[in-house]
C-alpha cells in the first residue's frame, strides 16, 4: 500500500501565486507566462510540493501532519525560490580599490594586466586558511538566501593550482551539506593563467587537462567545467581543447563567453553542446543562431556591465526573438560584480535590457533551472517538485523590478522548511 503523504507546511492567502507551471524552459513569448493563481495556496509534504491551487482548497487536499506549519501570506506574492546560475562566492579579499580605479578611468583588462584582477584574488586565496574562507563564503550565502535565492551555481577559479582549486570545491561541497542553500559546483581552473605560468601558458593548460580535471572528477567535486574564453585569457582553440577534455572526463560545460570582446565564445559553447554560455555582451549574430539551435542557455549578467561602468548590455531582446533560452544571474564575484541581490539584477535587466517583470522572473526561475540542468526539479511550483519558495512582501509581481535596491523578500522556504524571515516593511 502506498503511504499517503501528509502536509507538513501550508501557505494560504497568496495574492499572486506565480507557479511558472508550463513550458520548461521558456523561449520567446513563453517567457511572459507566469502560471499565476490569484488567491492561491500551496501544500508541502517534507521537501516536496504536494498541491498548488486555490487557497480555500489547500487544506482539504491532504491530511495534515502533526505540527504542520501554516503560513498566512496575507495577500503577498509567492514565486519559486530564485536560482542564481553563475556565482563565484568563494574568495577572501574584496577588490573595492579596483572598483574605484575603474570609476577613475582604468579598464577591467588594464587592471588585470597590471597584476590585479583575478590573479590578485588567487594570490590572496592561496594564503587564506580553509576555515576563514569558509566563514566568508557562508556570510555571502546568508545574503543570497535573504534575497530570496534558494539555489546557486558556485565556481572555483581563484585557486588555479590543483591544491587550491580543490580547497575551493571542498568548501562548496561542505556549504552544500551544511547551509540551507543548494550549491551546484563548477570547476573553473581555466579562469586565468596564474602568475607562475605567465610565460608558459601551455604548461598550465597541460596541468589543467592532465592533472586538475582528472583529480576534480575523481573526487566527484564538480558537475560542470567552465572557462574564461576571452581576448588575452583563453582563446577559442585553447578553450576547445580544455573543455573537450573536461567533457570527455564527464563534466557538463559552461562558458564565460564574449564578455568583453566578440571572440566566438557563443559559437564554441554551442558547438560543444554546453549547457550554458554566460555574459554574451558581444555575441555575434551567428553565435545567437548557434545557441538557439543547440539549446545552450544564455545566462546574462547585467550586474557586470553595471559594475564595470560599461555602456553595452547583452542583446537580450534579440536573443529572445531568436528563440534562445535566456536566464539571469548576479555573477557575484569580487572583481566585476559584487552583489548577492538577484532582485537588483531583475531591475537592471528590466531597465537596461528591456525585459518585462514576467520575462525576468522566468529568467531567474525556470530558465535558470535549465542553466544548471535542473528542469523538472526546481524553478517551478508544481506537485512533485522541490518545495523551494520565496514569499515577497508586495501586492504585485511587477513591483520586483520597480522597487529597486531594497529587499522585498519576506520569507524563504527551502526544502519545505521556513529558513529565513526578513522584517523590513516594504508593502507600498
Ligand atoms: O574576479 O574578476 N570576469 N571573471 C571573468 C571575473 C570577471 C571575476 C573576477
Ligand atoms: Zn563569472
Amino acid at each position: 500500500m502506498t503511504q499517503v503523504k501528509k502536509a507538513t507546511l501550508l501557505i494560504k492567502n497568496i495574492g499572486q501565486l506565480i507557479t511558472m507551471e508550463g513550458p520548461a524552459p521558456r523561449i520567446g513569448k513563453e517567457m511572459s507566462e507566469l502560471g499565476m493563481i490569484e488567491n492561491g495556496g500551496i501544500a508541502v509534504a517534507g521537501d516536496e510540493i504536494l498541491f498548488v491551487g486555490d487557497s480555500d482548497k489547500v487544506q482539504g487536499k491532504s491530511e495534515l501532519a502533526e505540527g504542520c506549519t501554516v503560513i498566512d501570506a496575507k495577500g503577498m506574492v509567492v514565486t519559486p525560490g530564485l536560482i542564481d546560475p553563475h556565482t563565484h562566492p568563494v574568495f577572501s579579499k574584496t577588490r573595492e580599490k579596483e572598483f574605484e580605479m575603474r570609476i577613475l578611468g582604468k579598464s577591467y583588462m588594464e587592471i588585470a594586466n597590471a597584476g590585479g584582477g583575478i590573479r590578485s584574488s588567487v594570490r590572496d586565496l592561496r594564503e587564506t586558511e580553509y576555515s576563514v574562507l569558509k566563514e566568508k563564503t557562508k556570510t555571502r550565502l546568508d545574503r543570497f538566501l535573504a534575497y530570496g535565492v534558494t539555489t546557486i551555481e558556485a565556481k572555483s577559479g581563484y585557486g588555479l593550482s590543483t591544491e587550491s582549486e580543490l580547497k575551493q570545491l571542498e568548501i562548496i561541497k561542505e556549504m552544500n551539506e551544511t547551509h540551507p542553500l543548494d550549491l551546484i559546483p563548477t570547476f573553473l581552473g581555466a579562469h586565468e593563467t596564474p602568475d607562475e605560468y605567465r610565460e608558459e601558458k601551455e604548461k598550465y593548460i597541460d596541468i589543467l587537462i592532465n592533472e586538475m580535471i582528472p583529480k576534480v572528477v575523481e573526487a566527484n567535486l564538480a558537475e560542470f567545467s567552465d572557462i574564461f574564453t576571452e581576448a588575452g585569457v583563453f582563446n577559442v582553440d585553447e578553450s576547445r581543447r580544455i573543455q573537450t577534455a573536461a567533457k570527455n572526463a564527464g563534466l557538463k560545460l559552461k562558458f564565460h563567453a564574449d564578455e568583453l570582446n566578440s571572440v566566438g565564445g557563443g559559437e564554441l559553447a554551442a558547438e560543444l553542446g554546453a549547457i550554458s554560455a554566460d555574459h554574451l555582451v558581444y555575441i555575434s549574430d551567428q553565435g545567437i543562431k548557434d545557441m538557439a539551435k543547440a539549446k545552450t542557455v544564455a545566462v546574462l549578467l547585467p550586474g557586470t556591465t553595471f559594475s564595470l561602468a560599461g555602456k553595452q548590455y547583452a542583446p537580450a531582446r534579440k536573443m529572445i526573438e531568436e528563440g534562445v533560452v535566456v536566464a539571469l544571474s548576479t555573477d557575484c564575484n569580487p572583481g566585476s560584480s559584487y552583489s548577492e541581490s538577484l532582485p537588483f539584477i531583475i531591475s537592471l535587466a528590466a531597465l537596461q535590457m528591456k525585459l518585462t517583470a514576467a520575462e525576468a522572473l522566468s529568467a531567474v526561475t525556470v530558465n535558470a533551472a535549465a542553466a544548471v540542468d535542473r528542469i523538472g526539479k526546481i524553478g517551478q511550483l508544481c506537485p512533485g517538485m522541490k518545495a523551494d519558495i520565496t514569499i515577497w512582501n508586495i501586492n504585485n509581481y511587477q513591483e520586483i523590478p520597480y522597487h529597486y535596491g531594497v529587499n522585498l523578500v519576506s520569507k524563504v522556504v527551502k526544502n519545505g522548511k521556513l529558513v529565513k524571515q526578513n522584517y523590513i516593511e516594504t508593502k507600498n
